[in-house]
């Protein structure tokens, strides 16, 4: 029996069925056709991936008492920053914040930690990093040798957080062995466990992410997914705003402030995403997408699931109009 998997998301290879996961045209091949597609091409195909068995992953891990990092995108913040917690066991657990560079540079670390720490996150280690800028990487690598109970490290997390790109990395700077995993903005890139011999020390397992039902991610189509994905620095957007105007982005999603006083919204989102101020007495467009009603309090983030946010300095009531699966909710400002 076959039991080869691909080197770049972990799935068992096979040539017999080219609509299931794993096909190549060749079992000699190292990359199943969709990896090789993702890194020569950049073309993507989207695998529905179910979390059961992703949570039984988990569970596995939970049975060792190994070092787990658990790598979230900054930009996409869970609601509950300890979810997957339930999930494991006394693990050790490094919360690694990625993506450090699309946070406005000017936003103190120190003050994103001190945010986490209030909201309950239950993490004796948590670091930001740039797995784009190489940023603090080094200091990673430290915390894990000197965290690990055991040569096995699991990388876990939601889907896109950068877990594999993570992994690429530190393979690259401090390994002579090197991995080839494949990276896509797209959710659910890596299909399976992969381990990965960093040196006679340190193992790194690379797993598929946890998938957010709730994130925008999974209900748009390629070239809108490229574009959300915010790639540099984010500038944030601020418009002084009244009752009855209301915020367009792109074709994804309106906000209309229904009641309240003069208000200041920022937009944190990728800046290649356009948002148009308008009359929303006058405007129409979008109100056929599901509507949400929102009471926003004082200094509150309106976070869109894979979008990104809206930082609401007054108090007032905000009518969101997005796709009916996407998931919004408030917070206390993160920045
Ligand atoms: N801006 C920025 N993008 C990053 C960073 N790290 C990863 N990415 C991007 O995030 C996307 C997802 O990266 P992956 O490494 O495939 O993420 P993953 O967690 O392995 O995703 P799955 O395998 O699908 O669960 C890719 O487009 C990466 O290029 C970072 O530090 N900064
Ligand atoms: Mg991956």
């Amino acid at each position: 029996m076959n039991k080869k998997t691909c080197i770049g998301c972990g799935v068992e290879l096979q040539d017999q069925n080219m609509l299931q996961e794993g096909y190549t045209t060749n079992l000699e091949n190292d990359f199943c056709q969709r990896c090789f597609r993702i890194k020569n091409y950049g073309e993507y195909q989207v695998v529905a991936k179910s979390n059961e068995e992703y949570i039984e992953i988990l569970k596995e891990v939970g049975k060792t008492k190994d070092l787990v990092l658990y790598i979230v995108d900054l930009a996409n913040l869970p609601r509950d920053i300890n979810d997957i917690k339930a999930y494991l066991g006394k693990n050790p657990v490094i919360l690694v914040l990625n993506k450090r560079d699309v946070l406005p540079k000017s936003v103190k670390e120190e003050k994103i930690l001190s945010y986490l720490k209030e909201q309950g996150a239950l993490y004796e280690k948590m670091i930001l990093v740039s797995c784009r800028n190489n940023y603090h990487i080094d200091e990673l690598f430290q915390l894990i040798q000197k965290k690990q109970k055991s040569r096995n490290v699991y990388v876990i997390g939601h889907t896109n957080s950068g877990k594999s790109s993570l992994i690429n990395l530190l393979m690259k700077n401090y390994s002579e062995n090197s991995s080839d995993l494949t990276i896509s903005p797209l959710p659910s890139t890596t299909l399976n466990k992969i381990s990965i011999e960093l040196n006679d020390h340190v193992t790194l397992i690379d797993t598929p992410g946890l998938v957010d039902r709730g994130s925008l991610t999974n209900y748009i189509d390629q070239a809108t997914l490229k574009k959300i994905n915010a790639k540099k620095e984010i500038k944030p957007r601020t418009f002084q705003i009244r009752k009855n105007q209301c915020l367009i982005v792109d074709d994804l999603v309106r906000i209309d402030y229904v009641e309240g006083e003069k208000n200041s919204f920022t937009f944190y989102l990728s800046n290649s995403l356009k948002v148009k101020k308008m009359n929303a007495l006058k405007q129409t467009k979008l109100t056929d997408l599901a509507k949400q009603t929102v009471e926003m309090k004082y200094y509150e983030d309106l976070v869109i699931n894979g979008l990104g946010w809206l930082k609401v300095v007054s108090k007032g009531t905000i009518d969101v109009y997005v796709d009916k699966n996407v998931e919004v909710f408030t917070r206390k400002s993160m920045i």
